[in-house]
């Protein structure tokens, strides 16, 4: 769907003028507070009273050597806490978080997606509301355009179906998919449309020997509120659409604060950060270290001993904890050091069992492959301002409000290397995601950094009044892509660009 700029702008105006009548509203349970966090109905749920859930790993058909899988977005319901009734949520396959796809390097995998999402889900989405389609994007990946989930290229409703490929050429890493509707993806990840992606490289993971099985857990961190009856709350009010949605409890993999049995070893946990725009510093009660091995594009070349780790909305951390030295009954609380009363504990895990641990922590991961910063030839800034624009709020790139009848705001050429500079002045962070590319983060605030140190990103904060250049090598593909600040109420509030990469001239 192409929308001229005005009829955009008139709809961005239409849409926070339409938070009233958005599905589930509470709004006696809205905070109006500068944080944009909402307020839930029912506060004071027991923490570490339900076990931790792991997604199910979906089963692919195999047709012709690519892994073929069927999922069906859809309205489920969910349990997310012992005290609260059921939960409906959007999900794929109507489970939340979505089931976990296990890809192979250079194996491809094909998804259909179904859209058997409700057309109006309580009445309201009506007129331009309503051909809002979902699109499926897959966080982290590098693909072909029309596999990217562009939000031109979304699935009607009715049973609308798109097929996405995906090559798995890239480096092994934790991606993760979810809804990117233009104007819609704050609500509609927020609802559930979110699942992960692990990307498997046998012959460097296998070597290194790290845990696996039933030790290996992914762990994707939201934040949520709840209204009387059980039901998410979502509105956006001026201060959402400025600080972006914050739920004021916590939860693991659609667990409101779980715990989790564990054995006296060594665990890796794949983290996911799913939520909308919180932060989480991540540390742990026992004062052990959280050992990094891997970011947003796979693993390090070393692994980092941390006291805290910070995790912006879509950042991923691949961590060890190290539970060999803990006697019997010890509790060890995952603690978020930004969040306060109910935001600042995550999950527990539980000393259960002594076994005998043979397995350490390598020492090194895989080499690290610097981009060559002497070849970078272009260079391109982008400011990133909240502006108001016919009396709404809304956050631009260059000045402009992402519409995608606009001319893109980057055209690099395909195998080609540039310095992206993102300049923020705004009081809010940042977390920039450009589709379709890792890079590597190269100066921030004039200060000239160690890439190596971050590993590989496809997600990078930009913090408040704060410059960061990053250094993006374009590979084979052609064609458009969007970037955005994964903050979703940002992104949905036109926090988004293009870039259309060319053939050589
Ligand atoms: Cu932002």
């Amino acid at each position: 769907m192409r929308l001229p700029r005005r009829k955009f702008l008139r709809q961005l105006v239409t849409f926070a003028g339409a938070a009233l009548c958005l599905p589930r509203l509470r709004t006696f349970a809205q905070s109006h507070g500068h944080d944009g966090i909402t307020t839930s109905a029912i506060t004071g749920l027991a923490p570490f009273v339900d076990a931790l859930r792991i997604p199910p790993v979906l089963k692919p058909k195999t047709v012709k050597k690519v892994d073929t899988y069927a999922m069906t977005m859809q309205v489920g319901s969910v349990k997310c806490h012992r005290d609260l009734p059921a939960t409906e949520i959007w999900g794929y396959n109507g489970i939340f978080p979505g089931p976990t796809i296990v890809a192979h390097k250079k194996r491809a995998v094909s998804i259909v997606q179904t859209n058997n999402l409700p057309m109006s889900h309580d009445g309201h989405e009506t007129g331009e509301m309503a051909h809002m389609l979902p699109a499926v994007h897959l966080h982290g990946a590098e693909v072909a355009p029309d596999s990217d989930g562009h939000p031109n290229d979304g699935i009607p409703f009715g049973g609308g179906t798109r097929e996405y490929l995906y090559p798995n050429q890239q480096r092994a890493c934790a991606l993760w998919y979810h809804d990117h509707t233009h104007g819609k993806t704050g609500e509609r990840v927020l609802k559930g449309l979110a699942g992960l992606y692990l990307l498997r490289d046998a012959s460097i993971e296998a070597k290194l020997k790290l845990p696996s099985g039933a030790r290996e857990v992914p762990l994707i961190i939201q934040d949520r509120s709840f209204g009387l009856d059980g039901q998410f709350l979502y509105a956006l009010n001026p201060p959402t659409v400025e600080a972006g949605f914050q739920g004021d409890n916590l939860l693991v993999n659609g667990v409101v604060q779980p715990f989790m049995p564990v054995e006296t070893a060594l665990y890796r946990f794949r983290v996911l950060n799913g939520s909308n725009s919180r932060t989480y510093k991540l540390a742990l009660s026992s004062g052990d270290p959280l050992i990094q091995i891997g970011t947003d594009g796979g693993l390090l070349q070393r692994p980092k001993t941390l006291v805290s780790l910070d995790l912006a909305p879509s950042e991923r951390a691949d961590i060890i904890i190290d539970f060999t030295k803990l006697p019997l009954g010890s509790q060890v609380v995952l603690q978020n050091l930004n969040g306060a009363g109910s935001t600042a504990a995550i999950m527990r895990f539980d000393v259960t069992k002594r076994v005998k641990e043979t397995r350490k922590v390598p020492a090194f991961l895989q080499p690290w492959e610097e981009l060559a910063e002497s070849e970078s030839v272009i260079v391109r800034d982008f400011t990133l301002a909240r502006q108001t624009i016919d009396g709404a709020l809304i956050w631009t790139i260059n000045g402009k409000a992402y519409d995608s009848a606009n001319a893109p705001l980057a055209s690099p050429v395909v195998d080609s290397l540039e310095h992206w500079n993102f300049i923020n002045p705004t009081n809010h962070p940042h977390p920039m995601h450009l589709h379709l590319v890792q890079f590597q983060v190269v100066n921030i605030n004039g200060v000239p950094q160690e890439p190596s140190e971050f590993g590989w990103k496809d997600t990078v904060v930009v913090p408040p009044a704060s410059e960061v250049t990053i250094l993006v090598k374009f590979g084979k593909y052609t064609g458009r892509y969007v970037f955005h600040c994964h903050n979703l109420e940002h992104e949905d509030f036109a926090m988004m660009g293009e870039f259309q990469v060319l053939p050589k001239p």
